[in-house]
């Protein structure tokens, strides 16, 4: 053994009680592409080649409904009217229903429209692009609201209420937060009690922020509920999840909330009185409530992207359109290279939304279970893009951007929401990086097993030593993207490669660092999160552009420029972020960050004196 590798098998010793206490539990091996980059290895079989999964007639009945879809917000929706009033307008309502528009994913037996995860993708797109009021209505019933009976429902819940939530007879809701509880989901207080004769439970509690809160008449509801340890005998509340009729009574809202966008959208606080929940009504099991809710939230998440990319696509149509008439200063505006970076950054970041979002659900559609990294960063990416392409849309149109009737003003409004609910995206970049680290902290623990006992595990030993060896005089360990990568994009491929062992290299690093501290530095997951959405970004272009140049796409030459430029830049940003993470000047400004927030809290606002005050 050399003395470094001795050192290194010393510090693995020294920080396994740290690494056992963030994995909380056995992790197995995972398939995900964006779990694996957290131990600075390449999984491809998500990622490579992009995945196709709709067959020629899944193909052909998404055209078919994509038409009438597209017809009918063109002709039939007002997105201003809407927004003015408040709510979408009746005849609007009823026209989506008779779409099957509230059905998307029921599966045909139901009297839904049976599509998978990708054609619901292509057909909320089309929402995003025209009206995101009407989006989060839909959305709020199917992506969250009653997709727990899709995918916990009992055979019996399944026949009681798909059918008429299909049809939108029905229109359901998603009940988690509460007052004190936001992002702190497992802290909820509403609670549900069994009755002395076991038949039902007694539901008790408020929810706010309830989208479709005022509209709806079925509801997934998370409450604490008294649940026994069989081995210990004790009893704990825990998180279970009901679906609730408004027809049970006791179930009241409150009036619409005034918001700055998706007014069209209906938000209203929940109350439950003394709601008999009959026992059956509980979805999955009593205490998985928690779980359940996630996987809701995991399995919808992905829809955010797809919408917003439809969005961005409607704001850079608008934006170019203008660039190429407006004359200023004798030439269209489109020839100035101020203009011409705002364009294709727009493109950049629409292009990087669209892959991500196609790649999750094609994943979901393959069947795979752990998409939770890869839909969180779909999330965060696509209402951050979204949000700067609209932003800048409305730069370019300058003055016409910022009046009402462009119709940008409204969906700068609609977006601001989304980088808050569904998780916000700061809760979701910790998420992102400590699930990632803790599926890494157990890959370090079977070292430490394997430090134990040599001679049985030499295998696992030589192989972490000679990564640990070439990288110690700077070699790469090998693994590389290119054999998978379109030969054009081998230096896209190559930089994607370098990124994610510097990454995997920088997680194990904090590991060792910080052990379980690691959890409080939330600096340094930031920065962790920032690397790993763009990595994920990077191999989601990346694998795009490698299929769009293989099939010889016509666009493919100009996507090649896209995903030149993207990772490119990428690959910086990402060196600077994995830098900062071990900069001590970077670590003196977070603890003067610190320390300049504790002022201002503790102030009551800001501390300097005013300029103009002796
Ligand atoms: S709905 C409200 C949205 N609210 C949230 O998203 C809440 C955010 N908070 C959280 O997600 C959790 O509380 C966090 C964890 C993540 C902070 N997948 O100790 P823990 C497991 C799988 O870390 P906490 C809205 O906004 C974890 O591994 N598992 O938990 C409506 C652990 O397991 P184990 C997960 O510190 C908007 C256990 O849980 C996940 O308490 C309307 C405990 O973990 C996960 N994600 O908090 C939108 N997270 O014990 C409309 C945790 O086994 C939709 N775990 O180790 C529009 C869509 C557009 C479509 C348009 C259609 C037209």
């Amino acid at each position: 053994m050399t003395g470094e590798w001795k050192a290194y098998c010393t510090l693995i010793r020294q920080c396994i009680p740290a690494i056992s206490s963030i994995q909380k539990r056995h992790v197995s091996e995972s398939r995900s592409f964006a779990m694996n980059i957290f131990r600075g290895k390449i999984e491809v079989e998500q990622v490579f080649p992009y995945p196709d999964v709709l067959s020629a007639d899944q193909l052909e009945s998404l055209q078919t409904l994509l038409n009438p879809t597209e017809k009918f917000f063109q002709e039939v929706n007002d997105p201003l009217k809407n927004d003015a009033i408040e709510k979408v307008e009746d005849a609007t309502l009823q026209g989506l229903k008779d779409l099957g528009a509230f059905g998307l994913q029921v599966p045909e037996d139901y009297g839904g429209l049976g599509l998978n995860n990708t054609q619901y993708a292509r057909l909320v797109e089309v929402v995003g692009a025209h009206d995101l009021g009407v989006g989060i209505t839909l959305g709020a019933h199917q992506s969250i609201g009653f997709k727990g009976i899709l995918l916990f429902g009992t055979p019996e819940q399944k026949k009681k209420y798909l059918p008429k939530l299909a049809t939108g007879e029905d229109v359901a809701a998603f009940c988690l937060t509460e007052p004190s509880s936001g992002s702190d989901a497992s802290s909820i207080r509403t609670r549900a009690v069994p009755s002395a004769d076991g038949s039902h439970y007694i539901l008790n509690g408020s929810k706010i922020w309830i989208s479709n809160g005022g509209l709806s008449e079925i509801f997934t509801v998370f409450a604490q509920v008294p649940v026994k340890d069989p081995a210990t005998g004790e009893t704990k509340d825990k998180v279970s999840a009901f679906v609730v009729e408004r027809s049970f009574g006791g179930v009241t809202n409150g009036p619409p909330e005034k918001k700055m966008g998706i007014k069209a959208s209906n938000t209203a606080e929940v109350y439950f009185e003394d709601v008999k929940v009959p026992k059956k009504n509980l979805l999955g099991e009593v205490g998985g409530g928690f779980k359940v809710a996630m996987m809701i939230l995991n399995n919808g998440r992905f829809g955010m992207a797809a919408v917003l990319a439809g969005t961005m696509r409607a704001c850079i149509t608008k934006a170019v359109e203008h660039a190429s008439t407006r004359v200023q200063f004798g030439h269209k505006i489109e020839t100035y290279g101020a203009i011409q970076e705002k364009i294709s950054r727009m493109a950049m970041a629409h292009y990087v939304t669209e892959s991500m979002a196609y790649m999750v659900s094609a994943n979901m559609d393959q069947g795979s279970k752990e998409f939770q990294i890869e839909a969180a960063i779909s999330k965060i990416y696509g209402s951050e893009a979204a949000w700067f392409v609209a932003d800048e849309a409305i730069q370019i149109l300058g003055g016409m951007g910022y009046m009402r009737e462009t119709g940008l003003e409204k969906v700068f409004r609609d977006l601001r929401i989304f980088r808050i609910f569904e998780g916000t995206n700061d809760i979701l970049r910790l998420f992102v990086a400590l699930t990632g680290i803790q599926y890494a902290g157990s890959s370090l623990k079977e070292l430490q097993k394997a430090i134990k006992s040599p001679a049985a595990n030499l295998g696992i030993l030589l192989d972490a030593g000679s990564k640990r060896a070439k990288r110690m005089v700077g070699l790469s360990s090998g693994q590389s993207l290119t054999t998978f990568a379109h030969s054009d994009l081998s230096d896209c491929a190559n930089l994607t490669s370098t990124a994610i062992e510097d990454f995997g290299i920088s997680v194990e690093d904090l590991l060792i660092k910080y052990g379980r501290k690691i959890i409080d530095e939330q600096f340094l997951l930031k920065r962790l999160a920032d690397a790993a959405i763009d990595i994920y970004a990077m191999i989601a272009v990346l694998s795009r552009t490698s299929r769009s140049l293989e099939l010889g796409l016509s666009s493919a030459e100009h996507e090649s420029k896209l995903c030149n430029v993207f990772i490119g830049e990428a690959a910086d940003r990402i060196k600077i972020g994995l830098r900062e993470l071990t900069s001590s000047k970077c670590r003196k400004n977070f603890d003067m960050m610190a320390s300049i927030s504790k002022d201002l809290c503790a102030n009551g606002g800001l501390v300097q004196r005013h300029p103009l005050d002796k």
